[in-house]
């Protein structure tokens, strides 16, 4: 083909050179890199991307794809989440520096997930992202159930913080979470207590998360409100009721015609 091509005219010469030049701009840009590491702590899984752009690429943007039932928080580099798309996104970076970009998965489901993504160079070169492309996902307390109940958006909301209380009822948030409540709708206490009448004990119910993402719960009991004792050493009966719930019973002794107990949640350091 070489020497088919020398026997034409000039003009045809300078038309196979640009050709030449093209394959190797083309060939430059591939080598800019977007690599993917996920890393699971304490059931925290974090993303991380290395970006390496070419040498004096003017711009570009990054781009996660996330699965459905997950969202992005503690995004890197004045990153985004776009809930309606699913998406993280970063950029335009009007340089070619490398740079490491990471964020954090909450997920509502136990989930698989398949986590694609493209790094995108000066509009025209698009890389895809190669390295780790798959997350093993696990419902992660709190932050899971703000985003069961709210969505995505929820994140950049102070309706989040633990001692927010958005419907006016009793609970704050940390204690609708604990008790599964219903965030936006004012609820009755979680707590029941019921009689047995033929063993005259005190029933203790209520439902509660199994994973209560360090928040634990304080009982205590009392027959004039002034006296109190603790339910330690009680064994309470729990039953898992699905959805990440469990059905807990206590039982107080027979013996008292009047029963108060009192509940206070704190949050483990
Ligand atoms: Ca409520």
């Amino acid at each position: 083909m070489i020497d088919k091509f020398s026997k034409l005219s000039g003009g045809a010469r300078t038309i196979v050179l640009c050709a030449a030049i093209l394959l190797i701009a083309t060939s430059v840009a591939r080598s800019a890199t977007a690599t993917r590491t996920v890393t699971t702590t304490a059931g925290l899984v974090t993303v991380e991307l290395a970006i390496q752009p070419d040498a004096g690429a003017k711009a570009f943007c990054v781009e996660e794809q996330l699965p459905p039932n997950a969202a992005a928080r503690a995004i890197s580099s004045g990153g985004a989440f776009d809930a309606n798309r699913g998406k993280v996104k970063w950029g335009p970076f009007l340089d070619d520096q490398a740079r490491t970009l990471n964020y954090q998965i909450i997920s509502t489901d136990s989930q698989t997930a398949t986590i694609l993504g493209t790094a995108s160079f000066d509009g025209t070169s698009n890389v895809t992202t190669t390295g780790t492309t798959t997350a093993a996902l696990e419902p992660s307390g709190l932050d899971s159930w703000l985003l069961a109940s709210w969505g995505a958006d929820i994140f950049d909301r102070p309706e989040r913080l633990p001692d927010s209380n958005v419907d006016g009822d009793d609970f704050p948030i940390a204690v609708e979470f604990y008790f599964n409540l219903r965030p936006d709708e004012v609820d009755a206490h979680p707590i029941q207590l019921m009689r047995d009448e033929g063993s005259g004990e005190v029933a203790v119910i209520f439902d509660r998360q199994k994973n209560p993402d360090g928040y634990q719960l304080e009982l205590s009991h009392s027959t004039d409100l002034s006296a109190w004792f603790s339910f330690d050493g009680l064994l309470p009966a729990v039953q898992d009721i699905g959805s990440g719930l469990e059905h807990v019973e206590y039982r107080l002794p027979a013996g008292e015609d009047v029963r108060f107990v009192r509940a206070s949640l704190e949050q483990l350091p």
